[in-house]
């Protein structure tokens, strides 16, 4: 088997991928963010490479089309809107998961060829704080940190950043060089305890939103005992008076911390010279975000603990290419490679280079105000591009209306059942990761390959091709026409050499004379560069800038929703949910509540709850933990309308943004919880694709075919009839246990000699052994047997999925700590557990912490 050398396509830590046509994949040892590892969601890549569900064929309004009807139509529809209403009235909403050659066309069409700066993506929900932060501070968008110096640093400072479920890999660095070095320090704020805490010296359960009143502590504690290199302020920074003076006006109280543990965190950051503060959604994602990076930058340029080895703030990037999204400008308030839109010579500079019609000239809609702008009737035609905003933007409800009442929607997805192709007019099929070619640039500005390894399936054309095909048609076809990704690379490459009288971080120059084909992993502007180490910064005097910010008034709300991510699921799971083993670990949505705050409810383990907003509702499962604080609930953020009824957690949250930014505040709103009024709860295992219609509905994938938790309020008066419904199956031979003491009714569907589905009901959370019940799907077991059981008499239930690796249940662990395992390794040895891709090891050490992880649905 030939393996290639690629990229993983989930986040930005950007671990090197060896991935066959077979389903192979490894770690490259070779690459130098990962050297071999890779985390679950790597680890699984295998499994999400079928065609079941893929868009493979042009669509317009549900219909097959073929491409040249196809992209007539969205290249006429588009042209028409424009000569109509002008350049603004269209849109493109595109993805940090685009390559950077799909990016650059994109951008490239919108802002030169279309001559509108609306090309917003998703990155807006996700990096537009950091990246506002930045150039407020530096007068650039430049992350100067590298994977580096997190093992070089004395201590690691993660604010808002779950880094141990959402860059495994850098985690396990971390994990790594701390064993190396016990000196190390790791500090974690967060309001939450999650699997990154337990790496942690210290966290800091802070307040919601209490991170600039933390880091203006900081600094004022810095100020007072005497940290505050004079030598490097004075040479290289502004508004360090200011900004101190605004720091002391802070009263920390508003971070919810104890004085002594703030005091404990601001002298071990004082004492420490090599810190590395890395953030993530917990610091953008929020109102008063970009001023929680500009807190924490203020630190960092006050004591000159940048530019250095093992020094300076780190904002991880998310997504697979956000950074290479940054790089070719694809927000609406960027031009390209790190240019302005407001400034005309950059604008001449862009519009000679593409030699294109027109330029835009102002800054275009920032995503919400975007999908505000469809819901206005303003925007005619829209394009979304490798994204599923109907899911993933703040309101979510809201916006899938708003996309519903644009005249002329077209997506390009690979996957075809998604909550926003519902929703349009045109579907696009793209290649997917495996069949696509170009690059990615991961947090550390490095720039990796994604190769194919499998031929691009049916009609699926690569993205950048596709926006190339439609730029033709509209009369551009000589700015786009591309043969390979490689002709647009060079383009790119060209482009910043052109721009080289700019002063700019941005510098591509050593892609100049790149062997595209065989390019290594490479970081701009040279591997190993150092930005900053000179003192050098990118504002007109050379100086960077400390920000003046303020505490925000925090209103703190009765109940507060917090939202993010499950270790094992990659946003709204077209992907991953295709994979068993990463579907056992967290299977329905569910939320996060505190012990007392569930009493108060009254709801009991395993109990529906139905959170509410000002802007929907969504039923989720309980996880009673004190991991989150009394009055704070935490859900995630992965469930769709095609796999829940009611578990799209964006369904609540509130299209609020910073203003500087315009990101969505997506971590912090008010609701209100109750105890959904459950009169019946089910489990259902079945063989085909199930249709679940009841109020609250979960389906999962698992390894011989589906699984639906289930939960109602009305009791349906024919068992039979609704467990046919659910599997999508008719005609079966159906068999029925009932119980009236227990009130439970089991039902057995049998087709074809075998077993079909399985459903189990009960007028509490249903307590049962899932897995036995999902493996005697597809089996010839009789039918009685099945629903008493029986059939797994001899199979010990393992529990829900902790090692996805090697498929380790929760309970096979807890029977090997009992049998002595007291350690990982130990548990590694008796159980294969945390022994491949390590993801699990957090949950592994809590697990033998007795610390145990309440799962959902056990
Ligand atoms: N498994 C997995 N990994 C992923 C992804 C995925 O979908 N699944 N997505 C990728 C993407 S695009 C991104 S952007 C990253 C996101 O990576 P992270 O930012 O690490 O992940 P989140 O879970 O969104 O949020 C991080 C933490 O912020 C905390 N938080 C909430 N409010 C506050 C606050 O006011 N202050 C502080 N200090 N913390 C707060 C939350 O409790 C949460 O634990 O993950 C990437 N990696
Ligand atoms: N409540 C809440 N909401 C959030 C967040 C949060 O923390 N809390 N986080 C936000 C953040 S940081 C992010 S990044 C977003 C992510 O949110 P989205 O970008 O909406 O989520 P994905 O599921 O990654 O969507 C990617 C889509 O592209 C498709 N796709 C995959 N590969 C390709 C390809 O090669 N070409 C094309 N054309 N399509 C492809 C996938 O099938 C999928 O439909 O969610 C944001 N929303
Ligand atoms: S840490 Fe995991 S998801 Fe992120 S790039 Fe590496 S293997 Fe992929
Ligand atoms: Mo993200």
């Amino acid at each position: 088997m030939t393996l290639t050398r690629t990229t993983c396509p989930y986040c930005g830590v950007g671990c090197g991928v060896l991935a066959g046509a077979d389903g192979t994949i490894k770690g490259d040892p070779d690459h130098p963010a990962n050297f071999g590892r890779l985390c679950s969601k790597g680890a699984a890549l295998g499994e999400t490479i079928d065609l079941d569900g893929r868009l493979l064929n042009p669509m317009i309004h549900g219909k097959r089309a073929d491409w040249d009807t196809a992209l007539d139509l969205v290249a006429d529809t588009f042209s028409a809107a424009i000569a109509q209403h002008g350049p603004d009235s269209v849109a493109f909403y595109a993805s940090g998961q685009l390559l950077t050659e799909d990016y650059y066309v994109a951008n490239k069409l919108m802002k030169g060829f279309i001559g509108s700066a609306n090309i917003d993506t998703n990155s807006r929900l996700c990096m537009a704080s950091s990246v506002a932060g930045h150039k407020r501070a530096f007068g650039t968008d430049t992350v100067p940190g590298t994977y580096e110096d997190l093992e070089q640093a004395d201590l690691i400072v993660l604010v808002g950043s779950n880094l141990a479920w959402c860059h495994p890999v850098l985690h396990q660095r971390i994990a790594a060089a701390k064993e190396a070095r016990p000196a190390m320090r790791v500090v974690n704020i967060d309001p939450r305890r999650t699997a990154t805490s337990d790496l942690a010296d210290m966290h800091l359960s802070i307040t919601p939103d209490g991170d600039v009143a933390l880091f203006n502590g900081l600094l004022a504690h810095l100020a007072d005992t005497a940290h505050i290199d004079a030598a490097f302020t004075d040479a290289h920074i502004s508004g360090l008076a200011d900004t101190l003076a605004a720091a002391r006006t802070t009263d920390v109280s508003d971070t919810g911390l104890p004085a002594d543990v703030l005091n404990a965190f601001f002298t071990l950051w004082a004492e420490t010279k090599k810190v590395v503060t890395v953030y993530s959604q917990g610091v953008n994602q929020s109102q008063s975000g970009t001023d929680k990076v500009n807190a924490i930058l203020n630190c960092h340029l006050a004591t000159g603990r940048i530019g250095k080895p093992g020094c300076g703030p780190f904002s991880v990037t998310g997504q697979p290419n956000a950074m290479g999204g940054r790089e070719v400008g694809g927000l609406s308030n960027m031009l390209a490679n790190h240019l302005e839109i407001d400034n005309p010579d950059h604008r001449a500079a862009v519009q000679e280079f593409w030699n294109s019609p027109t330029i835009c000239t102002t800054a275009g809609l920032k995503a919400v105000d975007l999908f505000q702008a469809c819901a206005d009737g303003k925007i005619k035609a829209l394009w979304v591009m490798s994204t599923n905003p109907a899911v993933s933007m703040p309101d979510a409800d809201g916006v899938a209306a708003a996309i519903a009442n644009v005249p002329f929607v077209v997506t390009s997805d690979m996957i075809e059942a998604t909550d926003t192709n519902a929703l349009a007019h045109v579907l696009l099929p793209a290649a997917g990761w495996g069949e696509k070619d170009g690059t990615v640039t991961n947090s550390e500005r490095r720039v990796s390959r994604q190769r194919s390894f499998l031929p691009i399936p049916s009609e699926a054309r690569p993205d950048w091709r596709i926006v190339s095909d439609v730029a033709t048609r509209m009369g551009f076809g000589d700015a786009f026409a591309y043969q390979k990704p490689a002709d647009i690379f060079a383009e790119y490459v060209a482009l910043d050499t052109a721009l080289s009288p700019f002063p700019r971080d941005l510098d591509l120059s050593i892609f100049a004379d790149a062997d595209y084909a065989n390019l290594i992993p490479t970081q701009w502007p040279r591997n190993g560069h150092r930005f900053f180490a000179d003192g050098a910064f990118y504002h007109p005097d050379g100086k960077a800038r400390m920000i003046s910010v303020t505490a925000p008034k925090l209103t703190k709300p009765r109940l507060a929703l917090n939202t993010g991510r499950t270790r094992d699921q990659w946003h709204t799971m077209t992907r991953t949910g295709k994979s068993p083993r990463l579907g056992a670990h967290l299977a329905e949505p569910y939320v996060e509540i505190h012990p007392t705050d569930a009493a108060e409810l009254g709801a009991v383990p395993g109990a529906v709850i139905e959170v509410q907003s000002l802007y929907g509702t969504a039923l989720l499962r309980a996880l009673i933990t004190n991991r989150t604080p009394k009055g704070q609930l935490f859900a995630p953020m992965h469930w769709t309308r095609q796999r829940t009824t009611t578990g799209t957690i964006n369904s609540l949250t509130a299209p609020v943004v910073d203003p500087v930014s315009g990101q969505p505040s997506l971590k912090a709103g008010a609701v209100t919880a109750q105890v959904y009024p459950a009169a019946w709860y089910g489990f259902l295992a079945c063989r085909d694709h199930p249709k679940a219609q009841t109020p609250y509905a979960a389906i999962s994938r698992t390894n011989t075919g589906w699984q639906v938790e289930l939960a109602g309020r009305d009791i349906p008066n024919d068992w039979e009839a609704e467990a046919q419904k659910i599997a999508g199956l008719h005609g079966a031979n159906v068999s029925v246990q009932r119980d009236p003491a227990s009130g439970t009714t089991r039902v057995a569907l049998v087709q074809d000699g075998e077993i079909a589905a399985l459903l189990f009901v009960a007028p509490r959370p249903v307590v049962i052994a899932r897995s036995a019940i999902i493996a005697a799907i597809g089996t010839d077991t009789p039918s009685l047997d099945a629903l008493a059981g029986r059939h797994a008499a001899n199979l010990p239930d393992p529990g829900a999925t902790v090692c996805a690796c090697f498929n380790v249940g929760r309970n096979t662990l807890i029977s090997a700590i009992s049998a002595g395992a007291g350690s990982v390794t130990a548990l590694g040895a008796a159980t294969c557990a945390g022994t491949n891709c390590g993801s699990c090891k957090p949950e592994l050490k809590a697990l033998i912490a007795e610390a145990s992880i309440p799962m959902a649905a056990e």
